[in-house]
């Protein structure tokens, strides 16, 4: 007899753990000691009416009135627990999130986009074309003399016979005047490469954009308006440009462009070398041996052309010190860079271009 009511006291212990429980180790108590079947409680009570009268009194008296603390246990933390879940109490709020990873494109894209859509506003469409190409392409078409280092294998990728990497975006070029009459004005981004050493100002793999415009009657008046045009907008209203001359196999006469240091704003600083300027891009009207190469009339149509490198020109307006950053893939230095994507409310800087008027 005493067996039943120390089970019924070792039963009652079980009602500190209710209040601790979550709601599936609640249902688990509750069959446990109340279930219809197997419950502990149950199996209390079902054995009552073989006791005799004293003991049944006892033994039923001490049970029920387990049964309805058990009960009334439950009952709350079912109550409380379903409060719990419609107030979020239990749960931290101000606990951060969890980082979010944001891609972006590398800067040399953004800014190769960024010089393209200028151009664009000027009349340039964009071109792109193969990286493999012929020396005819690559070379000859652009009045290279056959001796000239470019075409050695010391200097440039060759994959076989006269087949090589292009050195420059100028075969682009050279197939659109083959394809298409004038009038062309198109600008043309792509990967290049040279047999350079990989320093903190060269790499055998670079992004280069050239510009070509070829039409009747075109002067070394539309070149430096258009080219200076690009530079007041990509860097600022108030940029300053000169033209130096400059020589190139393809282009007669030829130049440099340089603009007031972005840095400095034309004093001096270690970016520009103390002198106040930046190298841009070289350029030249269209040599008239490249147009009769192609069977264009010399005496007809004039043009002229540019070359520019995104990735001095990324280093230039950030002051980045050396262009094997680029090719690291680092994330700490690319996630400086990630802009909008959108051109002009992007990456803000001082020489950021201004919106279009
Ligand atoms: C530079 C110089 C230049 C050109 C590229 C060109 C193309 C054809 C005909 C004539 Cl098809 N010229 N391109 C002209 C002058 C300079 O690039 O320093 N690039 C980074």
């Amino acid at each position: 007899m005493s067996d039943l009511l120390a089970a019924l006291d070792s039963l009652r212990e079980r009602l500190k753990e209710i209040p601790q429980a979550d709601e599936r180790r609640l249902q688990e108590l509750k069959t446990e000691l109340l279930g219809r079947k197997a419950g502990a409680l149950t199996q209390i009570l079902k054995a009552l009416p073989d006791l005799g009268p004293d003991e049944r009194k006892r033994v039923g008296g001490a049970a029920n009135a387990l049964k309805q603390e058990l009960e009334r246990a439950i009952a709350a933390r079912e109550a409380n627990l379903k409060q719990g879940a419609t107030n979020l109490s239990g749960i931290d709020l101000t606990m951060p999130a969890r980082h979010q990873w944001h891609g972006g494109l590398h800067l040399v894209t953004q800014v190769v986009d960024e010089i393209c859509d200028i151009f664009r506003e000027l009349g340039f469409t964009r071109l792109t074309g193969p990286e493999a190409e012929t020396e005819r392409y690559n070379f000859y078409a652009l009045n290279f003399p056959k001796d000239h280092p470019a075409l050695d294998a010391q200097d440039s990728f060759y994959l076989g016979g006269d087949v090589v990497l292009r050195t420059h975006t100028s075969p682009v070029q050279i197939r659109t005047l083959e394809t298409y009459p004038p009038p062309i004005r198109i600008v043309v981004p792509g990967r290049c490469y040279r047999r350079d050493p990989f320093d903190a100002s060269h790499s055998p793999v670079f992004e280069q954009i050239e510009g070509f415009a070829v039409d009747e009657g075109i002067s070394f008046v539309d070149f430096k308006a258009t080219l200076a045009t690009w530079a007041r907008r990509f860097f600022s209203p108030q940029t300053k440009v000169r033209f130096r001359p400059s020589y190139f196999p393809f282009t007669e006469p030829s130049a440099e462009m340089d603009v007031q240091c972005q840095i400095c704003g034309g004093s001096g600083c270690a970016t520009c070398k103390q002198t106040g300027w930046m190298e841009i891009l070289g350029s030249g009207m269209v040599h008239p041996a490249v147009l009769e190469n192609v069977d264009v009339d010399s005496e007809k149509y004039t043009g002229y052309a540019w070359g520019m490198g995104p990735e001095r020109i990324a280093m230039l307006r950030h002051g980045i010190p050396d262009i094997r950053l680029f090719f690291d893939s680092d994330v700490r230095f690319l996630e400086q860079f990630i802009g909008s994507q959108e051109p002009g409310v992007g990456i803000q800087t001082p020489g950021s271009r201004l919106p279009t008027p």
